[in-house]
């Protein structure tokens, strides 16, 4: 098989998903659980000169993308391979900040017990409904083909930890938002009315129609704890995806502000500004995200180099 070039751009876009996605975290990390960021404590944290150390968003950010490169030509989800590969860099750095939920799962997988098993012990049999599987999963938007295909690689991915529907879910309303915004037009305005649209069509499910139809209606000057009032900012999947992409939404063009926007949401705040970092920086690219954070950020020449390894699979569409 004939592997495209990258052009530039593609090269740009697939840095700007992975190292957005660990740049919110990385900021937001020192912050999650505030219940509100003052912008004094923010500004300081932003200008400070120590490096940024990501969490479990961006370790299993990587396993993600890492499964996605060593996959090549084959179907590139292989669900019990990416349950051992988490369960590994779970085991390698339980430090990381892990849900609870996940830990739990990962602990058995690593222990052997098969990822379906291991995914309905926690929480009362139905699985985790935690926003998990939704912030791991901005590669997939790389080597999607259409919107249908992302959401399908996105469930296949999140169930391997995440087995209730609204985990899963999220999941896929976060990978057909990262491909929306990497095939954006970038030289034209964010159309918001209809990259909404475009979500609701995407998500089979109606349980989220409701949370979008709110992102579409919150006031263009809604502060981010008004829009946390109402969206959420929990580490729940429906309580914090939305809240990302409403992020997104008022900063399409300014991935800084859109993951500064996100911490000043406060609660889950490293992985809501992960998931808007992600959506951002799909859509300007490398170019959009601060240099100087880019220069404390732990790990960033591997992330850019799996970013580099997924680049030639994003499909031209313009
Ligand atoms: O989804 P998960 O990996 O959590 C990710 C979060 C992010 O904020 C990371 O930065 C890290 O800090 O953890 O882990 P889970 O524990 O499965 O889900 C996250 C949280 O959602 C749980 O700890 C619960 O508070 C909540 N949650 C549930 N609560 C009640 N019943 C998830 N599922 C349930 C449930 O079924
Ligand atoms: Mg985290
Ligand atoms: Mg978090």
């Amino acid at each position: 098989m004939t592997v495209p070039r990258p052009s530039a751009n593609t090269t740009a876009q697939a840095r700007g998903t992975l190292l957005g996605a660990a740049l919110g975290d990385a900021l937001g990390a020192r912050f999650e659980g505030e219940d509100v960021v003052g912008g004094p404590s923010l500004v300081a944290h932003d200008r400070a000169a120590e490096p940024l150390r990501y969490t479990d968003d961006t370790a299993q950010t990587i396993v993600l993308a890492r499964h996605l490169v060593q996959r090549r030509d084959r179907a590139p989800v292989d669900e019990d391979a990416l349950a051992t590969d988490l369960a590994r860099a779970w085991q390698a750095e339980p430090w990381r900040g892990y849900g609870a939920g996940s830990r739990q799962v990962l602990e058995l997988v690593a222990a052997g017990v098969p990822w379906p098993e291991a995914t309905r012990a926690c929480f009362g049999g139905h699985g985790s409904y935690g926003n998990g599987a939704a912030m791991r999963v901005a590669a997939l938007a790389l080597i999607a083909t259409s919107l249908t295909h992302a959401a399908q690689l996105a469930d296949r991915t999140a169930k391997v930890t995440h087995a209730h529907q609204h985990g899963r879910e999220g999941a896929e309303l976060q990978a057909c938002a990262v491909f929306l915004a990497l095939h954006s037009d970038p030289v034209r305005p964010l159309d918001r009315d209809h990259y909404l649209d475009e979500l609701s069509r995407a998500l089979p499910s109606t349980s989220w129609h409701g949370r979008i139809d709110q992102i579409r209606a919150m006031p263009p000057t809604a502060s981010p704890s008004y829009a946390a009032s109402l969206l959420g900012n929990d580490a729940t999947a429906i309580r914090s995806v939305p809240m990302a992409l409403h992020s997104f939404l008022r900063y399409p063009d300014h991935p800084a502000e859109a993951i500064r926007y996100a911490i000043r949401a406060g609660g889950d705040t490293d992985t809501i500004a992960s998931m808007a970092g992600a959506l951002a920086g799909a859509r300007t690219g490398i170019h959009g995200l601060p240099v100087t954070w880019l220069e404390r950020l732990e790990n960033a020449d591997r992330i850019r180099a799996l970013a580099d390894r997924l680049a030639p699979r994003i499909p031209r569409t313009r």
